[in-house]
């Protein structure tokens, strides 16, 4: 019983004196603290919406992690992403599905995605790829692109006035393949054979949209405004003009190493 009353006695003194600890703190606290208690909580508010935004406006921006490869079938696609991460160049068959990599450009890592060419998967497989990518990589088999030039023209026309591509400012690189081979032409070539192409399919765009995207597959959901101009209105189209997906026309043949080097080079530079 006297215990208990001991107890009791002991825990109102324990209460008496937090509360006394509690009120001294308070006496304690001038007008100057309070002030600076809340210049030190704005700080911190300030520095949280500011985080939130920038991550917002990074990702609106599309500073992407992925390097997507895409281009027609046997451009070369899935031999440059093995012999670029793997550093060996495997027998390939066509792709029905992605293949993805970790490619090291030396200062970092970055995912590497290659896009099947195939008509009834590429288009499925870029949407889904597209809003993170960081830069596109577009092959083209440069021994056979005067057989078909109209629909690699087409494919990189969809590639470039794709509206997720654009809102991500995506640096693309035309990898002009397979320069090993006698009939290959020369990136020079190339370029001035696409941009004929394209000036083409740009006057046309209107009346051919739905072709056009299907030329990325049945299910791609590109995103195109009709009235949208790929480079510059009235003026025959050069790839020079784009500034929001800046396009570079590189050389290489997966079979030689040492020929990826400015592939490599862009990479690092886009990274
Ligand atoms: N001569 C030569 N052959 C190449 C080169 N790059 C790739 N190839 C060959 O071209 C063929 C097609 O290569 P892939 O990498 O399978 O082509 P892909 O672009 O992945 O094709 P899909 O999977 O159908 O989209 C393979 O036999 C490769 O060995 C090159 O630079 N020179
Ligand atoms: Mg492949």
């Amino acid at each position: 019983m006297a215990d208990r009353s001991q107890e009791a006695q002991f825990k109102k003194k324990e209460r008496i004196s937090l509360v006394d600890t509690y009120r001294s703190i308070v006496s304690y606290i001038t007008p100057d603290h309070i002030f600076y208690l809340q210049v030190a909580v704005a700080i911190v508010i300030g520095f949280i919406i500011l985080y939130v935004l920038t991550r917002r406006v990074a990702k609106r921006v599309g500073r992407g992690r992925n390097i997507v490869l895409v281009g027609g079938c046997e451009a070369g696609k899935t031999a440059l992403l093995y012999t670029l991460t793997a550093g060996t160049m495997p027998l390939t068959v066509t792709s029905f599905k992605e293949n993805i990599a970790s490619y090291d450009t030396g200062k970092k890592k970055v995912k590497m995605v290659d896009v099947p060419g195939h008509e009834r998967v590429r288009g499925t497989v870029f949407d889904r790829y597209k809003e993170d990518a960081r830069a596109i990589v577009f092959l083209l088999d440069s021994a056979t692109l005067h057989t078909n030039v109209r629909d690699v023209a087409e494919q990189l026309f969809s590639v470039l006035s794709d509206t997720a591509v654009q809102a991500a400012c995506c640096p693309v690189a035309v990898l002009c393949n397979k320069q090993d081979l006698e009939l290959a032409k020369a990136a020079p070539i190339i370029e001035r054979a696409l941009q004929k192409e394209i000036d083409v399919l740009r006057e046309t765009s209107v009346s051919r949209l739905a072709p056009i995207s299907s030329t990325l597959g049945k299910s791609s959901s590109i995103n195109r405004s009709p009235t949208s101009v790929l480079g510059v209105a009235g003026k025959p189209f050069s790839f020079s003009d784009l500034n929001r997906t800046p396009v570079t026309f590189l050389e290489a043949s997966v079979l030689e190493d040492k020929s990826l080097q400015p592939l490599r080079d862009w990479i690092e530079l886009v990274s």
